[in-house]
């Protein structure tokens, strides 16, 4: 019974996926709350949890960010910071008439299918979106040209999809889809409309085709995989589709490492680990410290691609911070 118990222990093993975890525009979405309480003090309103994770938000609650659903939540004169998934033109004109002065913390790859989406309704295109029904970056771009847009909620919603003129139509896309559900949609909507006009580039993010890609490397290989995410992150739950799509026997996404329950790891030998977007890496972290002390301890990184793309902070806190800097020089100068 010893002997077995080494032998199984000595096979056991975990896949660590790479990329995974906090993408470019989460990093500065997160840095820019931080950055803005620094300068600013507490409180800074956040409108919306700033990216889909519990923990990056009960942190920054704790450092003085308010967060809240509605502009009018905000009282007048204070600072409101908008969310990485992006908000509707007239979320900018509440703002606005509240008297709210505003740093736009949406990821510049967001930003982008905005301006395709403005651009395509300049030209009258009818603009089919997909992405997920009540998804707060799906309620950004809509709000961009609610006359042009029609949500397309996944293929099984082609079929319902009406235009004005087929030879007109243009699709853009949510950041943070599967990239292979997307594609079946995209087959349905040309076969049915076949003059579909496709984005001038992909609207689902380098971060989501990347940690998607890894996802499915691993997922050939693991009995079980561990997703690191919350339950409203788009990314994060579209990686416990995708492993479970390429093979892995079970899949669960957790917040954190406490949430594993040990049933999982019944006659489990291979277990993938990764992270959506919007995670941390100590979560991810904490969830191999678990496994380690269940014998999962021999670590393998799986490596789908290499990352290396940052943004720079929100204009209105490089404005500011700039400043700043230019106000603490003269200062040190006239000490001189
Ligand atoms: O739900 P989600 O995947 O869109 O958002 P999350 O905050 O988890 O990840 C970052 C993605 C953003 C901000 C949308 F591009
Ligand atoms: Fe930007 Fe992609 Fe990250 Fe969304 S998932 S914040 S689009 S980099």
């Amino acid at each position: 019974m010893g002997d077995m118990t080494a032998a199984t222990t000595g096979s056991r093993r975990v896949l660590l996926a790479a990329p995974r975890g906090y993408c470019a525009g989460v990093d500065r979405a997160v840095i820019a709350v931080e950055k803005a309480l620094e300068q600013y003090g507490a409180p800074i309103y956040v409108r919306h949890e700033i990216v889909h994770n519990k923990y990056v938000v009960q942190t920054l609650e704790r450092k003085g960010a308010i967060f809240v659903e509605r502009t009018d939540e905000v009282p007048e004169g204070a600072i409101v910071m908008f969310s990485a998934h992006g908000v509707a033109p007239t979320v900018h004109e509440e703002a606005a008439r509240g008297r709210l002065a505003t740093i736009d913390a949406t990821c510049p790859l967001v930003t982008k299918v905005h301006k395709e989406a403005v651009r395509y309704a300049k030209e009258d295109f009818d603009i089919l979106l997909i992405g997920h029904e009540g998804h707060e970056e799906v309620i950004g771009t809509s709000g961009e040209a609610p006359d042009h847009i029609t949500l397309v909620d996944g293929p099984e919603d082609v079929a319902k999809v009406e235009v004005r003129d087929p030879d007109k139509v243009v699709w853009l896309s949510q950041t943070t889809l599967s990239v292979d559900e997307t594609m079946e949609t995209v087959d349905a909507l040309k076969a049915k409309f076949p003059g579909l006009v496709s984005p001038p580039s992909d609207d689902i993010c380098y971060a989501t085709q990347n940690r998607q890609l890894a996802v499915k490397q691993m997922g050939a290989e693991s009995d079980l995989v561990i997703v690191v995410g919350s339950r409203n992150s788009s990314n994060s739950k579209r990686l416990v589709e995708v492993a479970k799509l390429a093979g892995a026997a079970d899949a669960h996404l957790v917040d954190f490492a406490d949430e594993i329950d040990e049933a999982w790891l019944d006659g489990v030998t291979t277990v993938g680990v990764t992270s959506g977007a919007s995670v941390p890496d100590v979560l991810v972290e904490e969830v191999l410290e678990w496994l380690s002390r269940r014998d999962y301890a021999d670590v393998e990184i799986v490596k789908a691609a290499e990352e290396s793309i940052t943004f720079s902070l929100p204009k209105e806190l490089r404005r500011d911070l700039r400043a700043e800097a230019a106000a603490l020089v003269q200062d040190s100068a006239t000490e001189k």
